[in-house]
């Protein structure tokens, strides 16, 4: 059909990448081999147990002293709440961070986002790892963890989320990100934590789901400019801008923005809906209020109160998380949306989900991305979403799943 496929899935790089990702099942994984993870060799050995795959230590027996850096290097534990820091920490990650498979697009994560991501309810400051050259004081490597409880088929596990893991393009291959993980490891066994999600573009042992990204343009234009996606076969510009266009305003009656005074009633919803996922948070009153009311320029929420009984039942919600776009002339940033949560009782998802697209589109979001997560296949080509080159594995820490899940499985957003 005449969608343009948004990081286009035709060029032979993609086919040679994907090949050699396919391959990467078999090379070897010097540190991650050494790890309690699931390892590729135990894929489909249904006689495992499910579950923990280390019993946790006796916390004197946890290391009490960080690991070693190679010499010129030192640990430093990054406070969020430092004007100073969270510039350093935006600046590390700007330059150096997670970009797409043809360099075009880096992730530019806010300073207001990295401090809400960072700081959700009982966060510990020293699970915000940085490593600074010693001479310098040059801030040059990242990694974090937030706690979380997460629903694993029917038990709630107490785990680390892991993100922002980074180091300095100029230290690269030079096996510092093995230290950092131990050692955020080890900072999360000191509080009685034994288990970890995480997600990464790359494949390492062994993905619990891998999930797709799809893309739904919102200003056609400036995607096809800047190189995000292309136009479609047998389609001019015109043609493609009143394809992706949308009403001004949401359709569904009672759609409003989430407020304070609706967590309970959210927090209830979210609840319900979850607990149909193999894996998902399991999330209270706190965390509904951390995570999901609206943050300007960092997490939109909204919600169908019906009219008449004033009750609510949708909701959606996503993050702001802008991309620099490398090397264009004319632009510097694609705004992009991700979706988050979305519950839909009596709104069809498909209706809710569209009227976040206009919502974002009011508020001058380039594109809409989405996983194929959740119930979300159920709308993602009915809105003209396309699918994208990049894919999401996620992984648990020290805990075996028996059968990887369908990404429909998945309850789980990491940011
Ligand atoms: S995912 C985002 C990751 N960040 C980026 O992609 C940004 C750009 N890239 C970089 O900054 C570097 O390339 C990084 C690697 C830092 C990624 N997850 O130091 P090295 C393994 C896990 O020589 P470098 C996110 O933030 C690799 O397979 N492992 O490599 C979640 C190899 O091990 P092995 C990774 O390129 C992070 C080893 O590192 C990743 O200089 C979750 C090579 O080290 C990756 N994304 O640095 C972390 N990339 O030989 C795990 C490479 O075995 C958390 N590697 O194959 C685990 C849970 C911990 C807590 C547990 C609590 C109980």
């Amino acid at each position: 059909d005449s969608n343009p496929v948004a990081k286009d899935d035709s060029a032979l790089e993609t086919i040679v990448r994907k090949f050699q990702d396919s391959m990467s099942m078999s090379k070897k994984h010097k540190f991650w081999e050494t790890q309690p993870v699931g390892q590729f060799k135990d894929v489909g050995d249904s006689s495992l147990p499910e579950g923990p795959i280390e019993p946790p230590t006796p916390l004197s027996e946890v290391k009490q002293e960080p690991y070693n850096l190679p010499s010129q290097y030192e640990w430093t534990t990054c406070d969020m709440d430092s004007e100073e820091t969270c510039t350093e920490v935006y600046n590390l990650l700007k330059n150096n961070y997670v970009e797409d498979d043809e360099n075009m697009f880096r992730f530019n994560y806010s300073k207001e986002f990295l401090r809400w991501a960072l700081r959700p309810p009982g966060y510990y400051t020293s699970w915000h790892i940085g490593v600074r050259a010693k001479a310098s004081k040059k801030l040059v490597a990242f990694i974090t963890g937030v706690p979380a409880r997460i629903r694993v088929l029917d038990e709630v596990v107490k785990m680390a989320e892991i993100n922002f893991l980074c180091v300095h393009k100029k230290l690269r291959s030079k096996r510092l990100a093995p230290v950092m993980i131990k050692e955020v490891t080890r900072r999360v066994h000191l509080e009685n934590i034994w288990q970890a999600a995480y997600t990464a573009g790359v494949v390492l042992p062994t993905p619990i789901t891998t999930c797709q990204y799809w893309h739904r343009s919102l200003n056609p234009k400036k995607l096809i400019d800047v190189g995000f996606s292309r136009l479609g076969a047998r389609m001019t510009m015109s043609r493609t801008i009143k394809l992706y266009k949308l009403p001004d305003s949401p359709a569904t009656p009672g759609f409003r923005k989430m407020e304070l005074c609706d967590v309970p009633a959210v927090t209830r919803l979210l609840r319900n809906y979850l607990g149909q996922f193999a894996v998902a948070p399991d999330f209270d009153e706190n965390d509904v209020e951390h995570w999901l009311l609206p943050t300007e320029d960092v997490v939109d929420s909204y919600l169908v109160e019906s009219p008449e009984i004033h009750e609510i039942t949708d909701f959606c919600s996503f993050y702001t998380l802008p991309s620099s776009i490398l090397g264009n002339q004319t632009y510097s940033t694609l705004k992009a949306a991700y979706s988050y949560y979305n519950v839909s009782t009596k709104t069809p998802l498909l209706q809710l989900m569209n009227d976040a697209l206009i919502v974002a589109k009011q508020k001058d979001f380039d594109v809409f991305n989405a996983l194929d997560v959740m119930q979300n296949e159920t709308f993602l080509k009915e809105l003209k979403f396309g699918p994208g080159d990049g894919q999401l594995h996620y992984y648990l820490y020290n805990y075996r799943l028996r059968k990887a899940l369908k990404s429909s499985e998945l309850g789980l957003v990491l940011l």
